[in-house]
């Protein structure tokens, strides 16, 4: 039962409890939905392996996607244990920490190229493979943060890539659209989780938006996952290339 009974899909982007993959993941297992994990490397194996089984997931491999062959193993994975999927999830995104502080300006070519690789091309490589899957429509999400309309103070290179990845959320919305699969972003306010720690006065950032934000208040995993969860059912079948803020508000005063 729940709004997600009989739908199976896949969340990139758990690397542990606190991140925002998570909250989404338990919503949608509380609503009935099936899912498989991917984890990045040997490292977060240990992390992930507990987390899946609380939520009786399957675990789709160790997937780096900047690895072709390493997207294309999950894939065929799936293709072999389910044969088609309903959603899939992408809370992916990668800068050198170092340039997530100081100026844009100074951004270098070699992580300029990885971060826009990471953290934008990989949603697209994902979603050309997940239409061969999502035959009988689907919902794709990521997750992108309003850096990508607005300076925000140390996210540099990062705004710059969510703005490009908000922009292939449309793209793809339009090419996939035909074949009933929606393509949608979240665009989720500031929370602390292994990513966020990487960028410069992160605490700071955290505290500006539970002043300024019109609901004073800094939004949780599970929220996000709540906002996710519309946009990957069929309340939301409406719905496609939207940017939908989960941010207590602060883009209306930001
Ligand atoms: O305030 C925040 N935390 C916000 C995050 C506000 C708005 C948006 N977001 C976005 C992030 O930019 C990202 O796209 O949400 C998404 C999920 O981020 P998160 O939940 O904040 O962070 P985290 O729990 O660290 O998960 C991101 C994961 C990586 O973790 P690490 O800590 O290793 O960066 O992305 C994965 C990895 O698991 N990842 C990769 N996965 C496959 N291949 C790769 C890669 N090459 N690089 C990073």
């Amino acid at each position: 039962n729940g709004l997600m009974a009989g739908k199976r899909g896949l969340i990139m982007g758990v690397a542990n409890n606190r991140s925002i993959a998570w909250g989404i993941a338990k919503a949608l297992t509380d609503q009935g939905a099936e899912l498989a994990l991917t984890y990045q490397g040997e490292a977060f194996r240990k992390r992930v392996e507990p987390l899946a089984a609380e939520l009786g997931a399957y675990i789709a491999g160790d997937c780096d996607v900047t690895v072709e062959e390493s997207i294309d193993a999950v894939f065929e994975n799936l293709e072999k244990k389910w044969g088609k999927i309903d959603f899939l999830v992408h809370a992916i995104a990668f800068s050198d920490k170092e340039e997530l502080d100081g100026r844009y300006v100074d951004t270098t070519r070699g992580n300029f190229q990885r971060t826009m690789d990471i953290s934008i091309y990989s949603f697209t490589a994902v979603a050309k493979r997940a239409e061969k899957l999502m035959t009988d429509g689907g919902s794709l999400l990521t997750l992108t943060y309003y850096g990508a309309e607005k300076v925000m103070p140390h996210y540099n290179v990062m705004g710059v890539a969510k703005a490009g990845l908000e922009a292939s959320v449309r793209y793809l919305a339009v090419d996939l659209g035909g074949k009933g699969i929606r393509v949608n972003a979240v665009s989720a306010g500031p929370i602390k989780t292994l990513a966020a720690s990487g960028i410069g006065d992160f605490r700071y950032i955290l505290k500006w938006n539970e002043y300024n934000a019109p609901l004073k208040k800094t939004v949780s995993i599970d929220e996000v996952g709540n906002s996710a969860l519309y946009l990957l059912s069929d309340l939301s079948k409406g719905v496609t290339g939207e940017i939908h803020h989960v941010d207590a508000g602060y883009h209306v005063v930001g």
